[in-house]
């Protein structure tokens, strides 16, 4: 067995008893209220998830296990993943024992490239990365062992081989996805003297003589591993893993989720947009050009992507990090300057307008133009590499949530006329 295995079998027993101990000494404390805005609102503010693995208050951003991301930046993803499952930094001899365990997983059945060959040659990257996720739930720990009949106190573990299975194999299912939509040549191997993230850069096959690429590539994937589990991939994944479906369907539905223009999609329609004003004014726009296309957007009724946050209330920590990251590495990039001067401008206009509740950028506002910089120009893979990423976050609040044993998620839904029928005042 594994150190992070043996770690969470001593973890989980005390944790599952102490959620039940809370339920029964304290099930009735009321912790939040429902408005008819919220309930037509998206559930925004709602307080009625439970998630260990992250917080975001919106004065502060994404927090893991009580490590704020900006003091994460020069970890490793599996140090991220360690720390996301069990609340701790691993040692050194717990990550290298990690990596192993990851390397030893990290084949790819072959069903998957033909699987992936016989799709339409034009289909959209996420579309080739959730069909990939869904036929291998053939090689589910979990769905085996629930059918022979493996005990309730046994998910967690089941739960967690199908999750580090997964994390294992994704960076060549994308990076092989990547190669072929793109007609990149051949898949590259996986080279096992180099980490996750470094292998995924390899796999990808993009040029990087200075390992700055294989850099980008750990903070990228460290930055977008979690962030709490309101989200819309978050909340997708746990809800389907709810029903005991394993993290094969629960990953592969909340990546659907993720690929949405209001969540992860955008990434890849803020580059776009960067480029538009950049095709639009014939090389880097001024500030004045970029708030008259600024305008022009709002005008049309189309949001500016990158900025705006459902919960933040501050520049989002994650786009500091990789501002920073531009700025050591290309910060004479046209690309990058203009996400800069974008930064610069677009929130004083979002500030003027009332309904907007979050002017600043998010993680998707600058990502982007570092991955252009180095070559990675295929704008609709990008949400690609945010899934790879966000898998280590939304499966490790899948083991927890089957080690905690939580319940089917079931909430309950009310109609208009229920509604109606509160705002009545009693006679
Ligand atoms: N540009 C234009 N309008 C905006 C923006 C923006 N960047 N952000 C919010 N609004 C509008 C929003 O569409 C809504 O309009 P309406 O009432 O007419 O539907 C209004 O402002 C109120 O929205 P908020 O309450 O501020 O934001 P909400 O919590 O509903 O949505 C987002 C949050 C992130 C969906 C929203 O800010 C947005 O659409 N941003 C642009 C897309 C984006 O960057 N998404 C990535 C999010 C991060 N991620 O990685 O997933
Ligand atoms: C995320 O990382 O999932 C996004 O910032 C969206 C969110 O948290 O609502």
């Amino acid at each position: 067995m594994s150190k992070l295995h043996d770690k969470l079998a001593q973890q989980i027993p005390g944790l599952r008893d102490e959620v039940k101990t809370l339920v029964k000494e304290h099930g009735a404390k009321v912790i939040s209220q429902v408005t008819i805005e919220q309930a037509y609102g998206g559930m925004r503010g709602v307080k009625s998830l439970v998630c260990d693995t992250s917080e975001v208050p919106p004065d502060k951003g994404l927090i893991i296990r009580g490590i704020p991301v900006a003091q994460l930046t020069e970890k490793l993803p599996e140090e991220v993943l360690w720390l996301l499952l069990t609340g701790e930094l691993p040692t050194k001899a717990d990550v290298d024992d990690l990596k192993a365990d990851l390397r030893k997983r990290n084949g790819v059945p072959d069903y998957i490239w033909a699987v992936l060959k016989a799709m339409p040659a034009d289909s959209h990257p996420m579309v080739m990365l959730n069909t990939a996720i869904l036929v291998l739930e053939k090689e589910s720990v979990f769905r085996r062992r629930y059918d022979e009949g493996m005990k309730k106190d046994q998910y967690w573990e089941a739960a967690l081989e199908d999750a580090l299975n997964i994390v294992a194999m994704l960076p060549a299912v994308a990076a092989g996805i990547y190669r072929m939509r793109f007609n990149k040549g051949d898949r590259i191997a996986s080279n096992p003297a180099l980490d996750w993230g470094a292998d995924y850069a390899h796999m990808l096959g993009i040029p990087d003589p200075k390992g700055e690429f294989a850099a980008l590539m750990r903070l990228y994937l460290v930055l977008h591993s979690d962030h709490e589990s309101g989200n819309v991939s978050a909340m997708t994944t746990a809800t389907v893993n709810s029903a005991l479906s394993d993290l094969y369907y629960a990953l592969s539905a909340g990546l659907s989720g993720l690929a949405g223009p209001l969540h992860g999609l955008a990434n890849q329609e803020c580059l776009g947009w960067v480029l538009d004003t950049n095709k639009k004014f014939g090389g880097n726009p001024t500030k004045e050009q970029i708030k008259a296309y600024a305008e022009e957007t709002l005008a049309a009724g189309r949001v500016i992507p990158g900025y705006g946050h459902a919960v933040l209330r501050i520049t989002d920590p994650r786009f500091d990090a990789f501002l920073a990251f531009g700025k050591k590495h290309m910060p004479s990039d046209p690309v990058f300057q203009t996400v800069s001067n974008v930064f610069d401008t677009v929130p004083d206009i979002l500030k003027t307008i009332q309904k907007i509740k979050d002017p600043w950028p998010n993680v998707d506002a600058g990502s982007g133009a570092l991955l252009y910089h180095y070559g990675l120009t295929e704008f609709p893979y990008y949400t690609v590499l945010f899934s790879v990423s966000r898998a280590l976050g939304v499966c490790s609040q899948g083991v927890i949530a089957r080690g905690l044993g939580l319940a089917i998620t079931r909430p309950k839904s009310v109609t208009t006329s229920w509604i109606k029928a509160q705002t009545v005042a009693p006679a």
